[in-house]
């Protein structure tokens, strides 16, 4: 159908919206949210858009009120409801850790025995140490963990930790990391065919931006002799360009280098005699 749209459930304000919003921006999506509305329009894409706590998405992506959300994954795993995660969208990392305070021992998972854990992931901790077969008595609070051991409410807490000084500012120390989190993008999983067509459409978009994202473009020049050495060293996408110099016997290569291994191509590149190196960052990646 010419007129269908997706809609897609965000955060409204918090921690994941700039990262939600830059995505969108980078996949051609404009997102015009003026006002305290609950819906928005997007421009560049059949996008209907929803704006709820974070809290909310999970629900409303199970429910089909929402086809498709964005949110950390740390929320879909607590909320567990029955949706698909369909990709990692790498930003609003973070990790869900055990901090005690700073003079407590620990020497490992087994010192959580018949202690007083506060958390606000309940049903994530739970489920953790029921398969490490702890008994401990979870308390489960909505705000302001960090405190919690400081009033005397808990000996331990279960916690999102990010820079790490929230737990400092409170006395604690982050002794277990027990997952890493970062936003992820969620369907409804009984999209209807029109509909998984257009999710598969943002998902092109979404994965020519970290594609990207993760590569950069490598200008360099070469004298004619070290050409095949360097030509091994960045094989590009296909292989790479090479243009001839208006100086003999020198060329000028082009080609894409993945940013895991940016400095060591770096190097060896240096001792391969390749000079005047450009590196630039790419905008969008369609292989
Ligand atoms: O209003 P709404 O319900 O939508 O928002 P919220 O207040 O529930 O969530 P919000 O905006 O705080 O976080 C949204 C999501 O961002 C979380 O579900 C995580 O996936 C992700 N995220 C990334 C974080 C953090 N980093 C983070 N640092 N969520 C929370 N924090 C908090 C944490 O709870 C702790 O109190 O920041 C503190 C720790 O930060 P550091 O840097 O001091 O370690
Ligand atoms: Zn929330």
């Amino acid at each position: 159908m010419e007129s269908e749209k997706l809609t897609l459930a965000i955060q409204k304000s918090g921690r994941l919206s700039e990262g939600t919003i830059e995505l969108l921006k980078l996949c051609g999506i404009k997102v015009s949210n003026e006002g305290n509305h609950l819906k928005a329009l997007a421009e560049g894409f059949p996008l209907e858009i929803l704006l709820l706590r974070d809290d909310d998405i999970p629900q409303y992506v199970a429910d089909g009120v929402a086809d498709i959300g964005m949110l950390g994954m740390n929320e879909v795993l607590e909320k567990d409801k029955k949706i698909d995660v369909v990709k990692y969208l790498g930003f609003s990392k973070c990790r869900l850790s055990i901090a005690i305070p700073r003079d407590a021992k620990y020497t490992g998972i087994e010192s959580l025995e018949g202690k007083r854990i506060a958390t606000s992931y309940p049903v994530i901790l739970e489920k953790f140490l029921e398969k490490k077969n702890i008994k401990a008595d979870i308390h489960s609070i909505s705000g302001s963990v960090e405190i919690a051991p400081g009033i005397g409410l808990a000996d331990v807490i279960f916690e999102i930790v990010s820079s790490g000084g929230t737990l400092l500012s409170n006395g604690l120390k982050e002794v277990d990391v027990i997952m890493k989190s970062e936003a992820v993008l969620v369907a409804y999983p009984n999209l209807t065919e029109s509909k998984k067509k257009l999710l598969n459409k943002l998902l092109f978009r979404i994965e020519a931006v970290q594609k990207a994202k993760s590569n950069k473009y490598i200008l360099l020049n070469a004298p004619e002799n070290k050409l095949n050495e360097i030509v091994k060293l960045i094989p590009g996408m296909k292989s790479p360009t090479i243009l001839p110099l208006a100086q003999k016997n020198w060329f000028s290569l082009h080609s894409v280098i993945s940013e895991d291994d940016f400095w060591n191509v770096i190097d060896n590149l240096k001792s391969a005699g390749a000079e005047g190196i450009l590196v630039v960052p790419i905008e969008k990646m369609v292989l």
